[in-house]
């Protein structure tokens, strides 16, 4: 495979300079990494500009209503698991509109990958403050200052059993499209939440403010993914030191395992020759 197989003939519709760039040519890298063909791909998103991204890459792709890439991603792979799912989101639809998807999507335990494209911001529709905007930013909307504080979804999906907890950074391509890599390896919902600069209305967070401040957690070979309180403690700094890497990490039995439905050939492998819904269908004529 090769980085032009995954090129699309889609427009970009981004600002000059934002960091969805970073991350959409991460993804393509590790597609090629991966090796898998364009067809064995399914891109699955909501609505936003990061939910933009499938339609910048030649696989399969989904596009869905804000909040609910999810439950699409979940109702796919259910139905193919043969198909590598990656979702890709942004901070308002994961862990805002799409949140009560997110929390049970990770106890649910499909084996996907979910990209957070998490600018802190709801940049599509111009700057309100999203879930993971610092307390204290003044938007067009939070014009004294944003009263409330950031849920922290590193915690969060800890606390739900996540069995994989990454944060990258959009401008560090080559340590990102690891981490997407290693999400897609692991069986289960893997979660990697990216820092990614809004140019047009997240004016605090900027890349001047995350490189600042981001380092690399598994540099230090001290630090343990696999114990589940160190790791608590490492996704809540957040400060003048922003940890980015494998936060947490953990063998859990999977949703297709726990079902059964691994054992069992995909629901599109089934034979429906001798099946006619003409028939069927006539009852609601
Ligand atoms: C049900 C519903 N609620 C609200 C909206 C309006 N809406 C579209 S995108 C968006 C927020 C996007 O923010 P985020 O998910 O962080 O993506 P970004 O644009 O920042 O990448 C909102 C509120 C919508 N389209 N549908
Ligand atoms: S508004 Fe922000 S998130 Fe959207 S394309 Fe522009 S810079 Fe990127
Ligand atoms: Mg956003």
């Amino acid at each position: 495979m090769d980085i032009a197989d995954f090129k699309s003939d889609d427009e970009i519709a981004w600002c000059p300079g934002c960091g969805d760039y970073g991350i959409l040519t991460a993804v393509k890298q590790t597609l090629v990494k991966l090796g898998r063909p364009p067809k064995d791909i399914l891109l699955v998103s909501g609505i936003g500009q990061a939910a933009k991204l499938p339609h910048y890459v030649r696989t399969n792709c989904f596009n869905g209503l804000h909040g609910r890439a999810l439950p699409a991603a979940a109702g796919a792979k259910i139905a193919n698991r043969e198909l590598t799912v990656l979702v890709t989101t942004g901070d308002g639809d994961c862990y805002g509109e799409g949140g009560n998807h997110f929390i049970h999507n990770i106890r649910r335990n499909l084996d996907m990958t979910v990209v957070v494209h998490d600018n802190q911001i709801y940049g599509l529709t111009k700057g309100q403050a999203s879930p993971t905007t610092d307390a204290g930013m003044v938007t067009k909307v939070q014009t004294e200052g944003v009263i409330l504080e950031p849920i922290r979804p590193l915690e969060i999906a800890i606390a739900l059993g996540a069995g994989f907890v990454a944060r990258g950074y959009s401008a560090d391509g080559d340590h990102l499209s690891w981490l997407i890599l290693e999400g897609i390896r692991h069986k289960g919902f893997a979660l990697i939440d990216v820092l990614q600069p809004c140019v047009s209305f997240n004016k605090k967070n900027t890349y001047e403010w995350y490189s600042k401040r981001v380092y690399k957690v598994n540099d230090d070979s001290s630090y343990n993914p696999n114990d589940r309180n160190a790791a608590f403690s490492k996704a809540a700094e957040w400060g003048d030191r922003i940890p980015i890497g494998i936060i947490y990490r953990a063998e859990r039995e999977s949703y297709e395992d726990k079902s059964g439905i691994g054992a069992r050939p995909p629901l599109v492998g089934e034979n429906i020759d001798d099946i006619d819904v003409r028939e069927i269908l006539k009852e609601f004529v």
